[in-house]
């Protein structure tokens, strides 16, 4: 079958709750896809910063198979020789105390909203169901009904409500306006470090710094949402390090796993974490031998491939050679690490198909954006196979 026989059947059997590139992959390796067609792409989405170590990576395919042959599910009824190493190795690597180990990114965003209310009403004294979660405009936090509850895209929540109460916006960036939300009921401020799909919107330099004082200041928990920014993407381990700002609460996703299966994670200190008793919070798969075993594999990997020196090293190379390109259509180019945007003055949906048409992926977010992303495995010997490329679409009529 080739390319649109393949889109045939997919638009005729699948929901249509995505617009792709018409591009199917059948295999990938590193930095690199391949098409049904037999075309090679450079992937620079690295599906959304799951990918991190590059595709498919060879120890952490080999941890998983494996594991896969020994055990891959015990439920938490039991325990397994895998969880409790990926407990200690995260708290080694990040600094926290503690984890809890959940399945998708929405699935630990939930888990650290309902830990910051049972902190309010147990730690903070507020009182019970009036908990207030102070979030920023252009959040994305993921899709459940009570993380779209407080999503400022109206495409995302239009057709969704009833919505989750509790949850109170102000805008990215001003960190006076978020002292002025905190009420005496507010449990937690909710922050990604870098607005991903709001276009890589990078706040103010200082800006985490006073929101942690602020949190500080009025007894409030800070939670960095670090699914998309964490784990070496931004050339720090978390985004928030760029500040030197410890978040009371992190929450870890997608290059958890190097892509190789859903495992995500909040990170907290005993003091937080602790409050959970058995029975309160679970999930059917969440902290699986084989989720543990492949998270693991693939931690190990962002450690000893520095995979952050080198998202810090290739970043700031990418940046500013897409910066010396001269161009009609762009606005900006933004970005830390391999975490880079190229805003345009128009639709950047036509430029990311032109790119494709190079061998290049790229996705478009937020209408007029070119979001740069690839895996942090990258060498600047690709990075200069690129460029061309994107300096002939950049100039298209
Ligand atoms: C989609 C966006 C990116 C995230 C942050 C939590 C989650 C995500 C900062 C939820 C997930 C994904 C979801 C995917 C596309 C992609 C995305 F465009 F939607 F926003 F990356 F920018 N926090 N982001 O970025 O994690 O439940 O998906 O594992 O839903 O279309 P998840």
């Amino acid at each position: 079958m080739n390319t649109q026989d393949f889109i045939k059947i997919e638009e005729e059997y699948g929901a249509h709750n995505y617009h792709p590139l018409d591009v199917v992959i059948e295999k990938a390796e590193g930095v690199w896809v391949h098409d049904v067609e037999g075309k090679k792409y450079l992937d620079c989405l690295s599906a959304y910063s799951a990918v991190n170590q590059g595709h498919v990576h060879p120890e952490i395919l080999k941890a998983m198979l494996e594991q896969a042959k020994r055990v891959t599910l015990t439920s938490r009824a039991f325990r397994n020789d895998q969880l409790p190493l990926l407990y200690k190795e995260l708290s080694e690597m990040t600094g926290y105390e503690m984890s809890l180990p959940m399945n998708s990114g929405a699935e630990a965003v939930e888990t650290a909203v309902k830990l910051a209310r049972k902190w309010a009403y147990v730690v903070k004294g507020v009182p019970r169901h009036q908990a207030e979660i102070i979030v920023a405009g252009n959040n994305f936090h993921g899709r459940t009904v009570t993380i779209i509850s407080f999503s400022t895209e109206p495409s995302y929540r239009d057709d969704f409500g009833p919505f989750t109460p509790g949850f109170v916006v102000v805008d990215y960036g001003d960190a006076g306006a978020l002292e002025k939300a905190i009420t005496p009921n507010t449990a937690a401020v909710m922050l990604e470090p870098i607005q991903g799909e709001a276009g890589v919107i990078i706040p103010p330099a200082g800006y985490l710094k006073k929101v942690a004082e602020v949190c500080k200041k009025n007894n409030v928990l800070f939670i960095a949402d670090e699914i998309q920014t964490g784990l070496a993407r931004t050339g720090k381990l978390f985004a928030a390090h760029h500040e030197d700002v410890r978040a009371d609460i992190t929450i870890v996703g997608k290059a958890l796993s190097g892509g190789f299966y859903p495992v995500s994670a909040v990170l907290a200190d005993k003091a937080i974490l602790g409050l959970f008793q058995p029975g309160e919070h679970g999930s059917t798969f969440g902290g699986n031998p084989l989720a543990a075993a492949v998270a693991r594999a693939s931690l190990r990997v962002i450690r000893e491939e520095k995979l952050s020196e080198r998202a810090a090293e290739l970043g700031t190379y990418f940046v500013e050679q897409l910066s010396e390109i001269p161009s009609p259509h762009v606005k900006e180019v933004r970005g830390r690490g391999l975490l880079i945007a190229v805003e345009l003055d128009k639709k950047a949906r036509r430029f990311c198909e032109a790119l494709k048409e190079r061998g290049i992926l790229a996705k478009e977010t937020h209408d007029n954006v070119i979001r740069f992303a690839p895996p942090l495995v990258i060498d600047k010997e690709t990075i200069d196979w690129a460029l061309p490329s994107i300096r002939e679409v950049l100039n298209m009529p």
